[in-house]
């Protein structure tokens, strides 16, 4: 037998479940905003396949599409503790709205952040934090999800330029988006080596937004096509240097994941709430239905599996937050935590019964909502392998 070895990433944080004065402020706020602004549209941003703008320029004015983005590029300066206790609340209301602010901040604001040179953030970084300006990520192509590395995107070096071709897939945000992340290919033959990332502004001849997809859940958000024709980026808009692309993806897709395990929480939270509430109304067998051991049961799970999702979601941001390795951290988290939400919906639609297969009742949402959670940015058998990487490097 061989003494243990590995501390798990539980074991060696140090971390605090007490929140601070700031993010108590920003859960309150969030809280509100998601109650009283959010909610009440939701069922319409599904039916008609829209989150009003209105919606993103008010989480703008209250800080939380530049949350975490310092103050001297016009963010709130706060942490990563504090964005995901805002994708909680926004997403426990509405995953179309909180999907658009998961997408924008994680997957575009933080990569320009950490890999932008200082004129690069100053020259993004101040629209994008007040949500002035959108930003998207694109990294998946119609050939290439999981196996990010076998992108087909090009990127052409021409005198100052790089010329971009290609088409990437699933991106959220992809039409609504002013600024987008996007990664090509410079040299097939370095394979993941060869991968570059760059920022691409709207309006960049070349650059157009193909089609729309039509989707099983979070219906409100933008989920495009882009393709790239001979487009033209300025040497100045690559981030980082050549053949750094896969690891800035990567490690962006570690802080996504993050974001993504906040939303499967918001929205496991309001299948728990929705489902609560009905149960406390429904009357069956001449008692409340909430009163039945089968339905006590049922939420009693819900209940112990959002309060352990939405720790590992904390342990991961609070890592990550340190500045410590987070990777491990935030598999585990968006792992359980979407599979919480999708185990949570189907719940949520049982307690419902027949009301629940209805579309005026909020449960039949959260049940197509939930499963995106479990696909996108690393689907749980890639969130499995990157766990088993992990535990098998901390073994070595
Ligand atoms: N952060 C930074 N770099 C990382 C990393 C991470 N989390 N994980 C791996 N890398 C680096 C490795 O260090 C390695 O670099 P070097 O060769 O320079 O040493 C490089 O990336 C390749 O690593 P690996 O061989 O493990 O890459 P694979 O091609 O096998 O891919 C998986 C690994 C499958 C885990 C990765 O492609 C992945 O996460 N895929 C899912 C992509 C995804 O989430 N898509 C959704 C799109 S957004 S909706």
């Amino acid at each position: 037998m061989t003494a243990p070895t590995t501390a798990t990433s539980t074991e060696r944080s140090g971390f605090d479940l007490a929140l601070g004065e700031e993010q108590e402020l920003v859960r309150r706020t969030a809280r509100e905003f998601a109650r009283e602004k959010v909610l009440p549209r939701a069922a319409e941003i599904d039916e008609h396949k829209k989150v009003p703008r209105e919606l993103v320029d008010e989480m703008g004015a209250l800080g939380f599409m530049g949350i975490f983005v310092p103050e001297r590029y016009g963010g709130a300066g706060l942490d990563r503790l504090a964005y995901v206790l805002a994708v909680e609340e926004i997403n426990r209301a509405c995953a179309s709205t909180g999907v658009i602010l998961c997408s924008h901040a994680s997957l575009a604001v933080a990569p320009i952040l950490r890999w932008g040179t200082e004129a690069q953030r100053q020259r993004w970084l101040p629209a994008m934090a007040r949500g002035e300006r959108i930003g998207c990520f694109a990294l998946s192509e119609p050939a290439s999800g999981s196996d990010a590395a076998a992108m087909r995107a090009s990127a052409r070096r021409d005198g100052d330029d790089w010329v971009l071709d290609g088409t990437k897939n699933f991106i959220t945000n992809g039409s609504i988006a002013d600024v987008c992340v996007v990664f090509a290919q410079t040299d097939a033959s370095l394979r993941h080596r060869g991968i570059a990332a760059f920022v691409v502004e709207k309006g960049t001849p070349g650059f157009s937004v193909g089609k729309l997809e039509r989707k099983l859940g979070i219906r409100g958000s933008d989920t495009a096509q882009l393709v790239f024709e001979g487009c033209r980026v300025p040497a100045a808009n690559m981030l980082g240097a050549v053949g750094e692309g896969f690891r800035i993806a990567l490690s962006t897709l570690d802080g996504g994941r993050i974001s993504i395990a906040a939303q499967a929480v918001g929205i496991a939270r309001a299948c728990l709430e929705d489902a609560l509430a009905y149960a406390k109304e429904r009357e069956a067998f001449g008692t409340k239905i909430a009163e039945l051991q089968g339905i006590q049961w049922m939420l009693a799970d819900m209940a112990t599996e959002v309060d352990a999702a939405r720790l590992l979601t904390w342990r991961a941001a609070t890592l990550e937050d340190a500045g410590e390795d987070h990777v491990l951290a935030a598999a585990e988290a968006k792992l359980f935590a979407s599979d919480v939400a999708v185990k949570a919906a189907r719940d949520c639609v049982q307690i419902f019964g027949g009301y629940g297969y209805l579309q005026d009742f909020p449960a039949e949402r959260h049940y197509r909502d939930a499963k995106i959670t479990e696909i996108y940015e690393g689907t749980s058998e890639i969130m499995k392998l990157v766990i088993s990487e992990q535990m098998l490097k901390e073994q070595a």
